[in-house]
């Protein structure tokens, strides 16, 4: 297993938009380990999900374990939201904008339809932190980060608080 660099705010690869996993490469060794080394990646951060789009793979999958023990790991291929409602707000962050944290809203409950890691088709209805973070990593997919919910001010300060953590990391 590898642990892989992860992508970080402004890195303009960010903004790609994913496109779809063929389901002929889901079973492929290939596909499988980049799945395992992405849970380890995650794993180690720490974090409770990863889009394929952080470690720099444009293409629609994540890995989410939301779960206290870290013993629910869940693949999700070519999500797709096909329901929601209400709202909850949650304070958000992201390995790929380390040490920021702010709230944002979405939906509180959605049925989202995909591909698990063995390629079949499932359909589930989850709220919670699961909603959140299928959100989340979703939107990693199109493009955009959590930032992007932030003022123009705001995100202009994150910018300059990463490049000085950068800077004094160094
Ligand atoms: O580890 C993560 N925690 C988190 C907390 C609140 C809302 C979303 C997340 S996802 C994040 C990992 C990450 O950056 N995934 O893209
Ligand atoms: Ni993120």
């Amino acid at each position: 297993m590898a642990q892989l660099p992860i992508l970080e705010f402004p890195d303009p690869r960010l903004r790609t938009r994913a496109v779809p996993v063929t389901p002929e490469e889901v079973g492929t060794p290939a596909f499988q380990t980049l799945l395992d080394d992405m849970f380890e990646t995650m794993y180690d951060a720490p974090g409770i999900g990863l889009a394929a789009s952080q470690v720099d793979v444009h293409k629609r999958f994540m890995v989410i374990d939301v779960s206290e023990e870290k013993g629910d790991p869940r693949v999700f291929i070519n999500p797709e939201i096909v329901d929601k409602a209400g709202e909850q707000v949650y304070q958000e962050g992201c390995l790929s904008v380390p040490g920021i944290f702010a709230d944002v809203t979405r939906a509180d409950e959605i049925t989202v339809r995909f591909l698990d890691r063995t390629g079949t088709a499932q359909e589930l209805h989850v709220d919670g932190l699961l909603a959140v973070c299928i959100q989340h990593e979703m939107d990693h997919l199109d493009g955009k980060l959590f930032v992007d919910y932030l003022s123009p001010l705001k995100r202009e300060m994150v910018k300059k608080k990463l490049a000085k953590a950068r800077r004094n990391a160094a």
